[in-house]
């Protein structure tokens, strides 16, 4: 292991770091109280701290096609958006076809195009632009859309608010995964997330691919892919690890991939456990321009399951 690796498995150094973001910290303070998490806000927190595994969002525990319609909110939607809320808890997700009009979409495009030219923006992570909901009020206007919003609210009936937006000019070939060994809540099931096609998507440019249900599996979280922690050390575990177990448990279920294949302005919503990645690109030359909010509700406890940070969340 590098020396880098072996230093980013002290936990200390993170204990630092997070002093340094602390203001960052504190939508977590109310959460720690009332699930009685007795640990600075600074600390490492993980799945470890917490009495139980399982989601506690209310269309988890209840089937949302008998639910749904009896709360109040309901009747503001559409009966398309009405038919798919119902359809949640079954599948997972649910997909709201043109969304954001063309101009809307060619308006954002510009924007993250401006950003790269000007430098303000860059590649981390492989090929994602992280985060220009910080920087531009254009992008952060599109994490607080109307119509998007009431439905994320709806489906956690909480209030929701964006974590975190990743734009991508090509498709990630990102392999499968749930985002809730990411984004992590406790309670779980906290986390929800929508993704926004910026162009048609073809089978050619790495569409978004997606296991209909399998956010009914178990929470696949470090204990389940023997990524163990001790007091002052993280789990030494690879993230290939967690992937390799996740597409095993895949396998045995039998699960089939459906991929989106989008028009501009499509939007696809995900459950905090739908497993999800994006298909290899077969047409190296095409672009696949789109963008995904990832939203927590915000009186829950969030954070980074396999660093076990805190995450970093400015004051809303
Ligand atoms: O857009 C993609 O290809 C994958 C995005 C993704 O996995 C995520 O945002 O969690």
């Amino acid at each position: 292991m590098s020396i880098a690796k072996r230093i980013k498995r002290l936990k200390l150094v993170h204990w630092l770091y997070n002093l340094r973001h602390f203001k960052a910290l504190k939508h977590n303070r109310k959460a720690y109280r009332k699930y009685g998490i007795h640990k600075p806000l600074f600390a490492s927190i993980s799945s470890k701290d917490f009495p139980d595994k399982t989601s506690k969002a209310w269309l988890d525990l209840e089937d949302s096609a008998a639910a749904a319609p009896l709360k109040k909110a309901f009747s503001s939607f559409t009966p398309d958006i009405q038919a798919k809320i119902k359809n949640w808890s079954a599948k997972g997700y649910l997909i709201i076809e043109g969304l954001l009009k063309d101009d809307e979409v060619d308006a954002i495009n510009a924007e993250i195009a401006g950003l790269q030219q000007s430098g303000k923006i860059k590649f981390t992570n492989g090929n994602k632009l992280m985060f220009a909901n910080r920087i531009s009020s254009l992008i952060q206007s599109i994490t607080t859309h109307p119509q998007i919003k009431s439905i994320l609210d709806f489906l956690l009936n909480k209030n929701v608010v964006p974590f975190q937006t990743i734009n991508f000019i090509n498709g990630s070939e990102q392999r499968a995964h749930s985002d809730s060994i990411h984004m992590t809540t406790y309670p779980l099931g906290y986390l929800i997330a929508a993704w926004i096609a910026l162009e048609d998507i073809t089978p050619d440019n790495g569409p978004l691919f997606y296991y209909p249900g399998s956010h009914k599996l178990p929470f696949l979280l470090n204990s389940d892919y023997n990524n163990t922690s001790s007091l002052l050390t993280l789990g030494n575990k690879k993230y290939s690890d967690y992937e390799d177990v996740l597409e095993d448990v895949l396998n045995e279920n039998h699960f089939e991939a459906k991929t989106f294949l989008a028009k501009k302005g499509d939007v696809l919503i995900w459950h905090a456990n739908l497993v999800h990645g994006g298909a290899p690109i077969l047409n190296k030359a095409l672009t696949r321009k789109s963008m995904v909010i990832h939203y927590y509700a915000d009186d829950v406890i969030k954070y980074h399951e396999i660093t076990e940070r805190p995450s970093l969340l400015k004051e809303h």
